[in-house]
């Protein structure tokens, strides 16, 4: 019996916790459902199966109803929309949506959304990149309520057994005899060895199931990064090692040959100089023959910086990879293409009030915001402003990348980093897999005129929606290109 409790303990001790995720796992999204413009939160949940809990906001007063539902973003599954759920309209704000979807698997998903309203149905697409946080580990009651049913369960098993032997073969009211009782307890021996060896059978089960679900628990890959003799910076990725049936073996999380490019590269490199967040980097890294990325470094100050590295999985899936790298005082190459560099003065608590950034020319952005604390979890419009150096509204702003602008909001120690776009903090990469599969090609074409910028000509005001995930002192990077430049804005803020 001893056997059985130790059993039953370690059967009710498995599913250790882990918290893993590092930044942000909701999704923010401005776009067009037809003519109806939209933005859009998803709260992801921190366990799959889960369910993600969607708020949208329609712009316009005319959008009667929103019906949500999840699909695959690629793949056969990308073709079959399940019925959707009909969004909750609030009563108090009729231009308030919300509703929830459980979301069964992982990987790239995609949220179809359809309104409807006076102008006409539209349609628009999220892309999902849905993952497991953290494992939920067994409440405490549940686990003793059926702890104590399966030890009822096993006892009553024994005594049946037991009492079968015993007596099934007496006449009524006789007394068992010694034979009876021998034979009993050999019955008792046998059926206790049965129920140990399935309750072992059933703990084997259970433990190999949450060894399967720990390793889809995302935690960001990481990669190594070194400078070589010629000042080449050399990322490689680090192999994890996943649990596979009973053992770890080591294995790459993403496969550098299956990316695709977004905004027209297949890595989008940051490094950001640590603690103070004073000097900042976007680069482009290309894939050499041996499949790893190089990147000429620029001349960086020397220092210790913090790398994300941004790439997109051939499914649609959006990883940002971390690394470190230590680098001392070097001549480095000149910035090419989309590349930058800019430094500035250390983040700080009494900065975060400042709402006006010089640009390298003279001119400056203007950040338009609520005066009103910034609060964590909520869906929030950044808003800037771009001015000249007379102080009128900016002309010169060219698309930068294909996109107005690029903003990249990293907490003050580094655990959350996100790269969002007018569009939001979807991967572009994934939304035009999102909006190519939309039903209509003309509800595609229509979500896509409010995301990308063909146009020559940028407007001066720009805006992203996003949410901060936690409280802290944030650093904004806001990019944009003018007259051929691309220019740095830099905001800190203080989150509650
Ligand atoms: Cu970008």
């Amino acid at each position: 019996m001893k056997r059985l409790c130790a059993l039953l303990i370690v059967l009710f001790s498995l599913l250790p916790t882990v918290d893993a995720h590092v930044g942000n796992p909701d999704i923010y999204m401005e776009g067009h459902a037809g003519p109806y413009l939209l933005y859009i939160t998803i709260r992801m949940p921190q366990v799959i199966p889960g369910v993600a809990e969607i708020e949208i906001r329609s712009e316009s007063s005319d959008v009667r109803e929103i019906r949500v539902a999840p699909m695959q973003l690629t793949g056969p599954g990308s073709r079959l929309a399940p019925t959707p759920d009909l969004a909750r309209r609030s009563a108090a704000d009729p231009q308030f949506f919300t509703g929830s979807l459980w979301l069964m698997e992982f990987g790239s998903l995609q949220v179809h959304i359809e309104a409807d309203g006076t102008r006409g149905p539209g349609e628009l697409a999220v892309p999902v990149p849905a993952i497991a946080q953290r494992t939920l580990p067994m409440q405490r009651p549940l686990g003793l309520t059926l702890a104590a049913l399966m030890l009822l369960l096993a006892l009553g098993l024994i005594s049946i057994a037991a009492a079968a032997v015993r007596e099934g073969a007496l006449e009524p009211g006789a007394v068992p005899k010694f034979e009876n009782v021998r034979r009993a307890r050999i019955a008792t021996a046998i059926a206790s060895a049965l129920v140990i060896a399935l309750l072992f059978i059933g703990w084997k089960w259970w433990r190999s199931e949450a060894v399967r679900y720990e390793a889809n628990v995302y935690t960001p890959p990481e990669i190594d990064a070194l400078l070589d003799g010629s000042g080449r910076l050399v990322l490689e990725q680090k192999p994890v090692h996943m649990a596979l049936g009973s053992s770890r073996r080591p294995a790459q999380l993403v496969d550098f040959k299956l990316l695709i490019p977004d905004h027209g590269h297949l890595m989008h490199l940051f490094l950001v100089r640590l603690p103070a967040m004073d000097s900042f980097w976007h680069l482009h890294p290309e894939r050499d023959a041996n499949g790893e990325f190089v990147e000429p470094l620029p001349a960086v100050p020397p220092g210790h910086y913090q790398l994300f590295a941004d790439v997109v999985l051939k499914s649609g899936f959006p990883v940002t990879m971390l690394g470190q790298l230590d680098i001392p005082e070097f001549a480095g190459q000149p910035l090419t293409g989309d590349e930058s560099g800019i430094a500035a003065a250390p983040i700080s608590q009494s900065s975060a009030g400042a709402l006006v950034s010089p640009l390298p020319d003279g001119g400056r952005m203007v950040w338009q915001r609520p005066q009103t604390p910034l609060r964590a979890n909520t869906a929030l419009l950044f808003r800037f402003h771009v001015e000249d150096r007379d102080g009128k509204s900016a002309r010169d702003l060219e698309p930068y990348m294909g996109m107005a602008a690029h903003a990249e909001i990293i907490r003050s120690e580094a655990a959350v980093f996100a790269h969002v776009h007018p569009a939001g903090s979807v991967s572009m990469a994934a939304l035009d897999l999102a909006q190519a599969g939309l039903f209509s090609v003309a509800a595609g074409a229509n979500a896509m005129s409010g995301m990308e910028m063909p146009a020559e000509h940028v407007d001066p005001e720009i805006s992203f929606p996003y949410g901060f995930p936690k409280p802290g002192l944030y650093r904004l990077f806001v990019q944009i290109k003018r007259a051929g430049q691309i220019e740095t804005a830099i905001f800190d803020a203080i989150v509650e």
